[in-house]
């Protein structure tokens, strides 16, 4: 893990008003209309004041440093940040960029944060998503089930193609929509030491009209569209997905797809190998430039009802391993539908085009759509075989797809994972108590970990910043000095309840602040990376905040966490960034919480269960002293 832990990966240029290099290879051309003069309309990222940030900077510090190590950093940083000083001079070549460019910040972020990051996206970036459970348990259930969904994305996808998708908001304020076009017909591609992402939909003259299917290991091309443009109906649908599930019955297949799930030089290397042969390059690129995939998985091992959500994240996070699923997929596409032969269903998709809200704002629209739409049957014109992808599997090929097999296996048993329903209350309770959900919820896992480890830890929330064109996210850092006291007072037998619960509303309204100021641009850790890479950039050597234990410590997150709300009751979720972390996903509904947590196994001192029943009990503690405090005294 980079010093940056995750903050290191990044994002980049997705920029579709004026397209990226890093978007290759179609002839992209601009998207005329309302899209356009939407995006226009944004705002551009601003560049935060210099003082402002290390000012913030070190206040960040103070609940996760010793006073030692405070003290130092705060020298480094009046001499950072000192009149015609090193820190002058990178913000000054921040603000140029800025000027001349959409973004300052996107192709950064997307090369940094993603397309140079070389850990498998499996687990390590790629987040997962689980769909409330289906009542099927058979292959025509699930071939059905298969069918309605893929008519549900193309009736979201007729919104992004017609420009209709309605504009969101955040905060009152507009948000950049340009995520939503980069989800379709999308893939990354490795590389050696960096990878790329490639974007069919752009090409307007010819965009893709397949999806790939895959089962049994086996990948197919489905054409979604009839010769008039009319997308396939569900009823036409499930006959092409029938004619696949009968032609990949043999289960001895090599899972071909299991190579993308490998740490990324390997990857690059092995995919450098595997083009040679023409017949295989043809059949990746009908993977990357399908418009999404959907993966029919064979039925996983039955577990209780308690433990079914939990399986079924890892099933969307990893696929079970080689035995099981994980060479159903290919895991570099950005956007794939998992729908398995026992009812289990959800998402994963490769991070590096998008952030979760515009998935799950499709997947809200897919879910309703597959309740609505029914299966009549009509009679139709016969339409031809879709295609079956052919791969030639030489010895070298064979032995990087056996590492690539160990290696998913190394992870799937490394992975930790616990998903829960928190069933006591939603957002209902804060709003009772007129605070902030995702703040309230955000110092209970403040309380959670403090209460396990006895400190805070530098923590991560994802802000979005999509406010701005261009924009992705920064960082609200969660342990703020307002949680830290309310953390210690909380169990302190001396303190009085109405101490504990001013203490508790403070640290709740310190992080709605601190989300208020990161979301309109003004958060510390974009700045600094930005001034660090604008380090690299200029200077021959990096200025010492950056080589400074503080900013170590700072940017490893012991716990990485994000709110992804969502219309469907469905769990999201996402590896830890460091070795001894935890991935935290929570979906709050007005009435229940749906969180999963997730830590590694090679890791002794963490534990999913143990943290994720510690938040249980946290936000419950929380909830029961606001009930126990006389109002008079709130
Ligand atoms: N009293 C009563 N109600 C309150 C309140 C208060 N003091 N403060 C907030 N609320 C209400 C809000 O009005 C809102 O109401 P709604 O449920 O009717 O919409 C609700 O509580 C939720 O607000 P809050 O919990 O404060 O959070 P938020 O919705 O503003 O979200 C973030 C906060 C950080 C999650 C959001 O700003 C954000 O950035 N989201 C994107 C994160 C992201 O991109 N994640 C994925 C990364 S891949
Ligand atoms: C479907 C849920 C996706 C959530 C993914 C997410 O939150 O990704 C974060 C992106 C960012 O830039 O903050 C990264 N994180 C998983 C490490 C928190």
């Amino acid at each position: 893990m980079t010093v940056l832990g995750f903050l290191a990966r990044t994002m980049g240029k997705t920029g579709m008003v004026k397209p990226s290099s890093l978007v290759k290879p179609v002839a992209l051309t601009r998207i005329p209309g309302r899209y356009l003069a939407h995006q226009e309309s944004l705002p551009k990222l601003p560049v935060p004041p210099l003082k402002q940030t290390c000012d913030r900077y070190l206040a960040a510090l103070e609940p996760i440093v010793d006073s030692e190590m405070l003290k130092h950093t705060q020298e480094l940083v009046m001499v950072f940040q000192a009149q015609g000083g090193v820190g002058e001079r990178l913000q000054k070549g921040l603000e140029h960029r800025a000027r001349k460019t959409e973004n300052w910040l996107s192709d950064w972020w997307l090369q940094t944060a993603y397309l140079d990051y070389r850990l498998p996206v499996v687990i390590h970036s790629s987040p997962g998503v689980v769909l409330p459970r289906l009542e099927f348990s058979d292959r025509q259930g699930q071939i059905r089930y298969a069918a309605k969904l893929i008519a549900g994305v193309l009736d979201f996808k007729s919104m992004i193609d017609n420009e209709t998708l309605p504009v969101e908001y955040l905060g009152g304020k507009m948000l950049c929509m340009n995520q939503y076009y980069q989800v379709l017909s999308s893939c990354r591609i490795p590389g050696i030491k960096s990878d790329s992402v490639v974007n069919y939909a752009l090409n307007k003259k010819r965009p893709p009209s397949h999806i790939t299917v895959v089962h049994n290991y086996q990948f197919f091309v489905l054409d979604v569209y009839n010769s008039d443009g009319t997308p396939l109906t569900v009823d036409q649908l499930y006959i092409q997905l029938e004619k696949i599930w009968n032609s990949s019955l043999q289960t001895n297949k090599e899972p071909i797809g299991i190579l993308t799930s490998n740490h990324r030089n390997s990857w690059g290397k092995a995919y450098a190998n595997l083009i040679k042969d023409k017949t295989n390059k043809e059949s990746v690129r009908a993977i990357q430039k399908s418009i999404f995939t959907v993966c029919l998985d064979a039925p996983m091992p039955r577990v209780s009802d308690e433990m079914y959500r939990t399986r079924a994240a890892v099933q969307m996070l990893h696929g079970g391993g080689s035995r099981w699923n994980s060479g159903n997929r290919w895991f570099d596409k950005t956007l794939q539908f998992i729908i398995g032969e026992d009812g289990t269903c959800g998402v994963i998709y490769e991070h590096a085009p998008a952030e979760g809200p515009p998935i799950v704002a499709l997947i809200d629209h897919v879910v309703e759509y597959t309740k609505k739409s029914e299966m009549v049957r009509t009679p139709m014109v016969p339409l031809p075989m879709p295609q079956k992808l052919r791969f030639n599997i030489t010895p070298e090929i064979k032995r990087d797809i056996e590492e690539a097999k160990q290696n998913m296996n190394i992870m799937v048993h490394d992975l930790d994972m616990k998903a829960i329903v928190f069933p006591h209350f939603g957002k209902n309770v804060p709003k009772s108590y007129k605070m902030s959900p995702d703040a309230f919820i955000q110092v209970g896992l403040q309380l959670a970990y403090y209460r396990t480890y006895k400190r805070c830890c530098a923590t991560y929330e994802s802000a979005s910043l999509r406010m701005f064109k261009l924009g992705r996210t920064d960082t609200i850092r969660s342990a703020t000095s307002d949680s830290a006291n309310f953390v210690k007072a909380m169990d302190d037998p001396i303190k009085q309840n109405s101490e504990k619960v001013a203490l508790l509303e403070k640290a709740v309204k310190a992080h709605r602040a601190y989300t208020d100021m990161a979301i309109r641009g003004q958060a510390i850790d974009r700045h600094l990376l930005g001034l660090k890479l604008q380090a690299i950039e200029d200077l021959s050597a990096l200025p010492d905040i950056f080589m400074d234990t503080s900013y170590a410590v700072a940017n490893h997150y012991n716990l990485s966490t994000s709110q992804v709300p969502a219309k469907t009751d469905c769990v999201m979720c996402f590896g830890p960034v460091v070795p001894d972390g935890y991935g935290v996903c929570y979906n709050p509904m007005e009435e229940h919480i749906n969180f999963a947590v997730s830590a590694f196994n090679s890791c002794a001192d963490t534990n999913a269960a143990r943290m994720a029943q510690a938040l249980e009990d946290a936000l419950v503690d929380m909830k029961t002293l606001l009930d126990q405090t006389p109002k008079a005294k709130l």
